[in-house]
């Protein structure tokens, strides 16, 4: 980090404060920031000097990442998402994704096999019959979509931490990677995958999941943001080596919790 400012800073102070704001993606937090947030106190908290628009971006980033460590630190693995009487269901449940959805991905269920890699002890690939045979669980959660949109729903599958169990994962790696067949990608903390709640997901409403809403396979995690519940779920990995996600990757915080 450039630490020796020349002159006075050439950037737009006010512009990198407010995508500052706009790159922490909870409520709380941006309240949080727009109270506390200066240039100046943007410079203390990474020890950047906010001297050109490169530095501006590093120092974002180390403050994101702190983040991720502050609610990690903070996520307690009890403590349980509200869950809501099916009579609150959103009906119809919006659809959203990085493309629209005149593009949805279709995935054949004969040929699906989800890939299971990383540090696990058994890696074979499950066909979604070996899925289904897994005892399974529903739950009526409200998904929070950082766009500004909320909608309540019906998932049910296996509880991810069973999943985690049979495969053999070492739960002391430090995440869990999703690739998925529409080439979106995301990764959590493993204190989330194996939140009671976490769930592997073949249905919704109690059908099989819609393609829309991620045939065959989405990961629901209601104590996540939208941007962390991978649909279309293709393989699964698990390793210490952070491995970012599709928004994640552009700026939206990795840690996601809603
Ligand atoms: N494979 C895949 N998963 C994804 C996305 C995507 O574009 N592709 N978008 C994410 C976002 S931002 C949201 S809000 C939810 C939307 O899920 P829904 O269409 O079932 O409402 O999916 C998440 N998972
Ligand atoms: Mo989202």
């Amino acid at each position: 980090m450039i630490r020796k400012a020349p002159r006075m800073p050439a950037i737009d102070g006010d512009a990198v404060v407010k995508e500052a704001l706009r790159r922490i993606a909870l409520p709380s937090r941006r309240l949080f920031m727009r109270r506390s947030l200066t240039l100046g106190g943007l410079s203390l908290l990474t020890g950047c000097a906010m001297i050109d628009g490169e530095s501006a971006e590093r120092a974002l980033m180390s403050i994101s990442r702190f983040n991720d460590k502050v609610q990690g630190w903070l996520f307690d693995p009890d403590l349980l998402a509200p869950t809501y009487p099916e009579s609150m269901i959103t009906r119809p449940f919006p659809f959203n994704a990085y493309y629209g959805e005149g593009e949805l991905r279709q995935v054949d269920a004969a040929r699906y096999r989800l890939e299971v890699s990383g540090r696990v002890a058994d890696k074979h690939a499950w066909t979604l019959a070996e899925l289904h045979a897994l005892p399974q669980t529903d739950q009526v959660t409200r998904h929070i979509c950082v766009e500004g949109w909320s909608a309540i729903g019906k998932w049910g599958g296996v509880r991810f931490s069973n999943f985690l169990a049979r495969i053999g994962a070492d739960t002391s790696a430090k995440y869990v990677g999703f690739k998925c067949a529409d080439d979106y990608y995301t990764s959590i903390d493993m204190p989330t995958a194996l939140h009671p709640q976490t769930l592997l997901t073949l249905s919704y409403d109690g059908r099989p999941l819609p393609p829309r809403h991620g045939f065959p396979l989405k990961l629901r995690i209601p104590t996540k943001l939208g941007y962390k519940n991978p649909k279309h779920v293709q393989a699964i990995f698990v390793t210490n080596t952070y491995p970012g996600g599709y928004w994640e990757d552009q700026g939206y915080n990795w840690f996601g919790g809603s």
